[in-house]
């Protein structure tokens, strides 16, 4: 097992969270809302099975899957679209690939330090999120 992401964390920082939510076509009102949030993720991996639940007081988005096994993903409670979405290893890297009415939409979770990144992508617009462990 090349990482592991087991645990919960914390978000510390968010980069440009307003402009992926606008390229999601995120509305202001709900933008407004969830631009103030410091969600928590817990995250279950064994082997090349995840889990990760994303919790805020807002809204909760779950995501499971298995790498290298494309599968339907509804975002539900996030810009709702469907997608077609795959998670392979990059090296050390987990690395999503969301294909569907938005270009170039994604994101990748590493582990830097004791730290949990996530990249999110859509369009022409990249969000970065740092979290600590809990
Ligand atoms: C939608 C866009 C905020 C903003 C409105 C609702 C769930 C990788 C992956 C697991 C994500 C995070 C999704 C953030 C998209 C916000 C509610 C925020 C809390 O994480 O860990 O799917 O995609």
């Amino acid at each position: 097992m090349p990482v592991d992401f087991n645990g919960t964390w914390n978000l510390v920082s968010n980069d440009n969270f307003e402009g992926y939510m606008v390229a999601l076509g995120i509305d202001f009102a709900t933008r407004k809302i969830a631009k103030m949030l410091k969600p928590q993720k817990v995250i279950k991996q064994d082997g090349d099975s995840f889990h990760i639940h994303t919790t805020s007081t807002f809204r909760d988005y779950v995501l499971q899957f298995k790498i290298g096994e494309e599968f339907d993903e509804d975002n539900k409670g996030l810009d709702n679209r469907k997608c077609k979405s795959l998670v392979t290893w990059e090296n050390d890297k987990l690395v999503c690939v969301q294909t569907g009415e938005k270009k170039n939409r994604g994101w990748t979770h590493w582990l830097e330090g004791d730290d949990l990144y996530l990249e999110l992508r859509c369009e022409n617009q990249v969000c970065r999120q740092v979290f600590k462990r809990a």
